[in-house]
């Protein structure tokens, strides 16, 4: 086997999950993230649903895909495309009926894919009928949701509890005459917060869990959990600095964010999990690195990792992407649990759009090379673009709350148009011309059947890639990651077997010399094979490399080795 030498200053090795006999599935799964709405219609009503879903496994499968979760797929009255929700146990007319979803289950298992639900313990609908009972003081649901009787000002007015501000903008609180109190919501009005301060919502809400477990599916991922509890004083936040009391950015959130409250709740939520086999808990969480990687340590089997998100875009140099690798990698030393990696959601622009093309097609390698769990955003893995929304069409209440204005730098519309499958009406997506949201126009060239029938599409760059993921030295081996120069970025994988990465990032070619990263280096010995390159360098696929100390990368190229 060859040894790899340590370079300190250049060069880190991560030895993770070394030949783990018990491994299970969630630790080195390919994720794929469904937003259902705009998936695949099956019955033509120009919106996504779970028969579509059904119908389309077969392309997962054919991905080297492991696992989907499902955006939400509740009764809701779509303020916040399902993400307020008026029945935890049921399913959304529009997507289908539960006998749909147990159909689907059983699909997805007889296909080995494991099924995930997006779990949004955080708020309900306020059409919810608990909620419609805590307006009206009807036990026990009085306090299933956070009320606030107001502040009184000195001249007698009635104002609110504090400076709190929503997540999509404006105050927290909203007064409902009824009550003669205000509620809390972090997200919109739509949206009241549960009060996990009540032991029968903690009890409820783990009944939810076990309602879908008993169903079969095979695990959660959990919607913004970091808002989940918030200190009961109710103080003010402290202000940043921004003047605008509307915007979410007023104040510093050191009582709606991360409290120690929140985690103990993740711990109960796992010993439910626990009641069952083989289940596993992912959340969505934006917090710092300290707060996130505590998730781990509370039960969570992953908090989602957005570094490739959050910490680098199109102007990031090759340092910033391996500070955000690395830096991940450290704690996962400390942490019992799979890294993950995580490019895109329907939160954030396309990753095409964010990144643009070819550093794309390299954050999209990144995500399936490096060690643990891939997740990839549907119409990622054929790199879909944003889509110009109109004020018309906007749909997403975040852009609506920014107003006419300020929508199209608000809405998250753009990154939740429907999938590209080919060059037929509404992308093959409906049979319907009008559909939720509109259809990217740039489908007639954009789409997955075109991209099946060239090899140098983003489709193939994906599907070829993920086929690594099968290796022994991706599913298990360590991590070597060294800068070779200002603009190339270098990782190796290696178990009994090995896998060697290298993206230039910048726009010039360079060239590297990988013999310090393969010992004893015995040049009539070593070979490199070209596994896969992006555009600039796709004609070098298949070609031997006998002296790896010269190697030629392109500019904005990727190249894999084997
Ligand atoms: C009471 O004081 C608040 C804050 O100073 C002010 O906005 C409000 O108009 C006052 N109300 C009355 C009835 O004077
Ligand atoms: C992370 O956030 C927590 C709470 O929000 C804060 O106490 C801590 O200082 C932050 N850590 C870093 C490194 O910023
Ligand atoms: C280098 O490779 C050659 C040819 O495979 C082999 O004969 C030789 O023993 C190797 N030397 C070392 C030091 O591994
Ligand atoms: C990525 C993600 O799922 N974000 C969701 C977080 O929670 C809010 C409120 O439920 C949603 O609006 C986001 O879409
Ligand atoms: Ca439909
Ligand atoms: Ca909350």
């Amino acid at each position: 086997m060859r040894r790899i030498i340590t370079l300190c200053t250049i060069l880190l090795l991560f030895s993770i999950g070394h030949s783990k006999p018990n491994a299970k599935w969630w630790q080195s799964m390919s994720l794929y993230q469904i937003y259902p709405k705009s998936f695949k219609d099956s019955n033509g009503d120009g919106t996504g649903d779970l028969n579509g879903v059904k119908s389309q496994l077969n392309h997962l499968i054919r991905s080297h895909i492991k696992a989907f979760w499902l955006s939400p797929i509740y009764p809701s009255p779509m303020v916040d495309s399902g993400y307020d929700i008026s029945d935890f146990l049921g399913i959304d007319e529009t997507f289908g009926t539960m006998e749909d979803f147990e159909a689907l289950v059983k699909a997805a298992h007889d296909a080995s894919l494991k099924i995930i639900l997006d779990f949004v313990p955080n708020h309900s609908s306020d059409q919810h009928e608990w909620f419609q009972k805590s307006l009206k003081s009807i036990e026990p649901y009085t306090d299933y949701y956070v009320w606030h009787k107001g502040k009184v000002l000195p001249n007698g007015t009635v104002t609110k509890p504090n400076n709190w501000v929503s997540v999509f903008g404006k105050s927290a609180w909203t007064w409902r005459e009824e009550r003669q109190a205000y509620y809390l919501h972090q997200f919109a009005e739509a949206q009241p917060d549960l009060n996990y301060e009540n032991e029968n919502v903690v009890r409820a809400m783990k009944d939810v869990l076990r309602f879908w477990l008993d169903k079969k599916v095979d695990g959660f991922r959990v919607d913004a959990i970091q808002h989940l509890c918030e200190d009961v004083r109710f103080l003010d936040e402290p202000l940043t600095g921004n003047s605008n009391p509307d915007d979410y950015g007023y104040t510093d959130k050191i009582y709606t964010k991360d409290q120690l409250h929140t985690y103990e709740i993740v711990q109960g939520w796992r010993q439910v999990l626990d009641e069952y086999q083989d289940k596993a808990m992912m959340m969505e969480v934006y917090a710092n690195l300290t707060m996130t990687i505590k998730y781990y340590v509370y039960g969570a089997h992953f908090p989602f990792n957005f570094g490739l998100i959050s910490d680098t875009n199109r102007d990031s140099k090759a340092a910033d992407f391996k500070r955000v690798i690395d830096s991940w990698m450290l704690n996962m030393l400390v942490v019992d649990g799979p890294a993950n990696w995580v490019a895109g959601n329907h939160d954030r622009s396309r990753l095409v759009t964010r990144y643009g093309l070819e550093r794309a097609q390299a954050v999209t390698v990144l995500t399936l090379l490096l060690p643990g769990v891939a997740v990839t955003y549907n119409g990622e893995e054929i790199g879909m673009e944003d889509t110009w929304i109109s004020w018309e069409d906007t749909k997403d209440p975040q852009g609506c709350i920014a107003g006419k204005e300020g929508y199209e730098k608000a809405s998250r519309d753009p990154a939740r148009t429907p999938f590209q499958w080919d060059n037929t009406i509404s992308a093959g997506f409906s049979t319907n011309p009008n559909t939720w949201l509109p259809v990217n126009k740039n489908y007639v060239t954009l789409n997955l059947a075109a991209q099946k029938e060239v090899r140098n599409s983003y489709y193939s760059l994906y599907k070829a890639v993920s086929a690594l993921r099968a290796l022994p030295a991706v599913r298990e081996g360590t991590l070597t990651t060294s800068l070779l120069g200002d603009d190339v970025l270098f990782f190796a994988r290696f178990h009994e077997d090995s896998v060697y990465v290298t993206i230039n990032f910048g726009n010039k070619e360079e060239t590297v010399d990988l013999s310090p990263f393969i010992q004893p280096y015995n040049q009539s010995d070593i070979r490199l094979t070209v596994y896969y390159a992006t555009i600039n360098a796709h004609h070098l696929i298949g070609t031997v490399f006998k002296d790896i100390r010269a190697l030629k990368i392109p500019a904005s190229t990727t190249v894999i080795y084997i």
